[in-house]
């Protein structure tokens, strides 16, 4: 890209997509293309191509999805499956159609087998059943990366796709029904600190481990990959560092500063026991994150008290 070229970022006002905004304007691109959803529904074919025609942007990162945490998933999987498999295939057509460059499509770690060998390699993909709770995020999710690769082989598109681990950060989801773990527990312990609240409830046994990435180093890899790496393997972006669930609601304590119990709720799913990724292919394309777990938490924590409602 150079700071001119027409980029196109779809969602860009999610979690991801407004880290990739914030990212790009502060590297100085100045031709930055974005819709609403209200301006543009991307599961709707003909809109979808009528946009590409008139705006036909130069690169597309496809940060549009139907996304959510484990209890979301597990609730609406018709969406998650459709609209996400939507979603793509319109972008993913009308990129070709309209001579996009370069597209970067973004996976996620759940799309890899449950009980996948730690950590996770990209070449895992597709050797084993998936976890339940998002199997239907995840098919959608697996689809799209697989189209982007087809596309390439056919027609010799150059569409690139990223696995990111589990992300938290600003203009994360803070409702406590869909949201991820990270930002659910940030609320929770907030308020439970305000009404002086005996405990906090945590889903699941708190055994689990996860991954998490700060958005904004999801940015940065993504606009350097972007510029840099024009494979047709995927490629996983993490920071190959896990913790489990007990002690990320330990550290979300101390950083919120309350001082009640925490309580585990077990009649609540605990979803895929470990999911780690395998973070060498990405260091040897020579990005690696620079954003510590207790530093991201303690910002997002002051974008929390800032900007929620
Ligand atoms: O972040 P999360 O919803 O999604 O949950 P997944 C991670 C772990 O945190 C699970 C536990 O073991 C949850 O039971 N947890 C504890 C909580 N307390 C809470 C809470 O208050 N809210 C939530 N949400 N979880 C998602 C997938 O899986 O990961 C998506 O469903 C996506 O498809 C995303 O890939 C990155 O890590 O289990």
């Amino acid at each position: 890209m150079n700071k001119h070229s027409k980029i196109y970022v779809a969602g860009h006002r999610g979690l991801v997509g407004s880290a990739i905004m914030r990212k790009l304007q502060q590297e100085g691109y100045t031709n930055i293309i974005t819709r609403t959803h209200k301006e543009l529904d991307l599961t709707n074919q003909a809109q979808t191509q009528e946009f590409f025609e008139k705006e036909k942007p130069e690169y597309v990162f496809l940060a549009a999805a139907k996304v959510g945490g484990i209890h979301a998933n597990d609730t609406y999987p018709a969406d998650f499956a459709y609209i996400n498999i939507m979603i793509e295939s319109n972008v993913i057509k009308a990129s070709y159609d309209y001579g996009v460059k370069k597209l970067l499509f973004l996976g996620s770690s759940c799309i890899y087998p449950k009980l996948c060998p730690q950590p996770i390699k990209e070449e895992y993909l597709l050797t084993g059943p998936l976890e339940k709770t998002n199997e239907a995020y995840a098919i959608a999710k697996i689809a799209g990366l697989k189209m982007c690769q087809y596309f390439n082989s056919q027609y010799g598109t150059n569409y690139i796709t990223v696995m990111p681990t589990n992300l938290y950060g600003p203009n994360d989801n803070f409702d406590l029904e869909t949201s991820h773990v990270l930002a659910a527990l940030l609320r929770k312990f907030h308020e439970a600190k305000i009404d002086k609240k005996q405990y906090v409830e945590v889903w699941g046994t708190g055994t689990p481990r996860r991954e998490f990435l700060h958005v904004d180093d999801l940015a940065d890899a993504v606009v350097y990959l972007m510029n840099n790496y024009n494979e047709n393997e995927p490629l996983n972006i993490g920071t190959g560092k896990d913790i489990t669930i007990k002690e990320l609601a330990e550290l979300i304590k101390e950083i919120v500063g309350y001082e009640g119990e925490i309580k585990f709720d077990t009649t609540k799913p605990d979803g895929t026991p470990r999911k780690l990724l395998d973070v060498s292919r990405l260091h040897a394309t020579g990005w690696k994150h620079k954003i510590e777990l207790r530093e991201g938490i303690q910002s997002t924590y002051e974008w929390f008290k800032e900007n929620w409602k």
